[in-house]
């Protein structure tokens, strides 16, 4: 199996954890300067040239939860990213809760800080800073036992690591919400989250907003 990422990249490290957390061996095909045939191959498979992208036996495969839903059908290791019942249909719930409103709103105010000034946006920027606190808010009285659907980390948990580390350096969550602060702590000492956040450091310097000096 082939995956197509870049270490800073939210996305691509939602499914390295979930592919680090299982050990399943892969070829990471680095989406960086020093690789172009990488970016050519992803843009022959993903059509807006998007991330990550896995290559399985010939067939390639991109959207983040899709692709892990894929790890659990073909390359099972000992994590349920999808449990059976209602907890899996709850972590489906809050990997689209993540992705849509923590994730896509952090990205938002990234894409409008690298735009040339004179693109930028500042009514979508607001729309997206007021957007992330309607959804710390929601999340601070959701989120309660360890992981987001309970005792088993999932793949829930896989797209709130990246969500909620990069959302808080965009507009800090806060100490308003003490649950939340705590599950995001929980999250960055998790081993596969924090060989995320180790891989993704060099990269700091390149985050338009500034990285804070901290995590
Ligand atoms: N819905 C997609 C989002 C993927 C995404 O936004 N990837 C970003 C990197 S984190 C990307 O490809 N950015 C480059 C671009 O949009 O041109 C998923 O779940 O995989």
């Amino acid at each position: 199996m082939q995956f197509f990422g870049h270490p800073f990249s939210s996305y691509t490290q939602k499914v390295l954890i979930a592919l680090w957390a299982d050990e399943t061996p892969f070829e990471y095909r680095m989406l960086d300067q020093e690789h172009p045939e990488n970016f050519e191959e992803l843009k022959r498979h993903s059509p807006f040239g998007q991330f990550p992208l896995v290559i399985d036996k010939g067939a390639a495969l991109f959207e983040s939860t899709p692709i892990i839903e894929h790890l659990q059908a073909c390359h099972p290791g000992p994590n349920r990213w999808i449990p059976d019942g209602e907890i899996g249909r709850r972590a489906r719930f809050l990997d689209r809760f993540f992705d849509l409103h923590v994730m896509n709103n952090m990205q938002a105010l990234v894409g409008d800080a690298l735009r040339p000034e004179e693109a930028r946006d500042p009514y979508g920027a607001a729309r997206a800073r007021e957007r992330l606190h309607i959804a710390y808010d929601w999340l601070e009285h959701e989120i309660g036992a360890q992981w987001a659907t309970g005792d088993s980390f999932t793949v829930a948990d896989c797209a709130a690591a990246p969500s909620l580390f990069y959302a808080d350096w965009v507009e800090p969550i806060g100490s308003s919400r003490p649950k939340l602060t705590a599950y995001r702590s929980r999250l960055l000492a998790h081993p596969t989250v924090a060989r995320a956040v180790e891989e993704g450091r060099p990269y700091r310097p390149l985050f338009p907003l500034g990285a804070p000096d901290r995590d």
